[in-house]
């Protein structure tokens, strides 16, 4: 390992590298990764810390990327905020080892990163950002390997609509670029159809008190409630909507579907709980075998977004490995020509945003503990 001075980076607009310039390591390529690591949604940002980890690992197992050259895998928390994320994304910049991040998990932090990714001409692929807006401001480094919320929402409301015959809901959110967008989009397809929503309210994140609200939920009288939001604030709602006798049905998006929702709400409570997920259930599908067989056996359950982790860290690793050399702007070209990419939740294409291209949405009802697969809504 050896310093290199012709590769000390100043981007001229971090801090961080000015006060403190960083030198590249010629036989080094920095994955990072980046997602909420502590707090509330920490549960999540692991599974997919550690799906993205082991692409590194998988990678490095088969000798150099090129050259004499590894990759290194780095860990950022961005605690689900947006500022501490900016903050994240100027470190990665900084270094001159960095090629590409896996991140970020949320949507509020990708959309406020991305200009950064962009000024650093780092490759950025998000796992699990659905919002479609991050796309839309025209920042060639944005790529993620999930299904948009324009993809996610309506095939939900087609499910309360027509599956699940539910004619007349409330619709809450959280407030967050993901929340709001998706209870939007969840709304809009829902009246279309020609349902009613008789309420729709927001929540904060962090707020532990949703009793006055589902007092006022309760007194319209809905059949079903749609949380736009994360599982840690849907445990509230279904634990305290159970404790004022509110008998609607719930459903959320993917931001609900993670494995603590049930222990958090409380035994039973998140029972019967709908859920919209960016695919079907990992275990059902044969190329994901192998990586969800080798990932339980290490870190237990597989996390919901833990096949989203590997599969954006292997797409990104495949286009370092084609550009053959340390050159932000060469893989970011590679990046873009990639086709057919075999993930192990299918073939990764990206549309000229950078958004994935023929994902499907899958539909999950929680029965004891477990979300259980209901049925598969492929992106028309
Ligand atoms: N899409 C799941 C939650 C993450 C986000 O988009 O904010």
């Amino acid at each position: 390992m050896s310093f290199s001075s012709k590769a000390v980076f100043f981007t001229g607009l971090s801090v961080l590298t000015l006060i403190s310039p960083v030198f590249a390591k010629d036989d080094e390529v920095v994955i990072g990764l980046t997602a909420p690591l502590t707090g509330d949604q920490a549960y999540i940002g692991i599974g997919v810390m550690q799906g993205a980890q082991m692409a590194v690992e998988d990678a490095n197992a088969k000798g150099p990327i090129f050259g004499d050259t590894k990759l290194k895998f780095e860990a950022l928390d961005d605690q689900h905020n947006p500022t501490q994320a900016v903050l994240v994304a100027n470190k990665f910049i900084s270094n001159p080892d960095t090629m590409g991040v896996v991140g970020h998990f949320n949507s509020n932090c990708s959309k406020a990163a991305s200009s950064i990714y962009h000024e650093g001409r780092v490759t950025q692929v998000s796992p699990a950002s659905t919002n479609p807006e991050i796309s839309r401001q025209g920042f060639d480094t944005f790529f993620r390997v999930c299904a948009t919320d324009e993809v996610q929402a309506p095939a939900a409301a087609l499910f309360v609509f027509n599956d699940l015959s539910f004619k007349r809901v409330v619709v809450l959110d959280d407030q967050t670029t993901y929340g709001r967008g998706l209870a939007e989009q969840f709304k809009k397809k829902f009246i279309a159809l020609g349902g009613e929503v008789l309420k729709h309210e927001g929540i904060t994140q962090g707020e532990k008190d949703f009793m006055p609200l589902l007092t006022k939920v309760k007194s319209v009288n809905p059949e079903l409630v749609f949380f736009g939001g994360i599982y840690p604030e849907m445990a509230l709602l279904l634990k305290q909507s159970k404790k004022i006798g509110l008998n609607a049905a719930w459903m959320g998006g993917d931001g609900i579907f993670e494995a603590s929702l049930a222990s958090l709400a409380g035994e039973g409570v998140a029972d019967g709980t709908y859920s919209t997920m960016l695919g079907v259930d990992p275990h059902m599908v044969p190329e994901a075998k192998d990586f969800v067989t080798r990932y339980e056996a290490r870190f237990g359950t597989i996390g919901s977004f833990s096949t989203y982790g590997y599969d954006a860290a292997c797409v990104l690793i495949d286009a370092i490995r084609r550009a053959g050399k340390k050159d932000r702007q060469a893989i970011l070209d590679e990046m873009k020509k990639t086709h057919d990419f075999p993930g192990i939740l299918g073939p990764i294409n990206f549309d000229k945003k950078g958004d994935a291209i023929g994902k499907s949405v899958g539909v999950f009802r929680m029965e004891n503990g477990k979300f259980k697969f209901l049925k598969e809504i492929k992106q028309s």
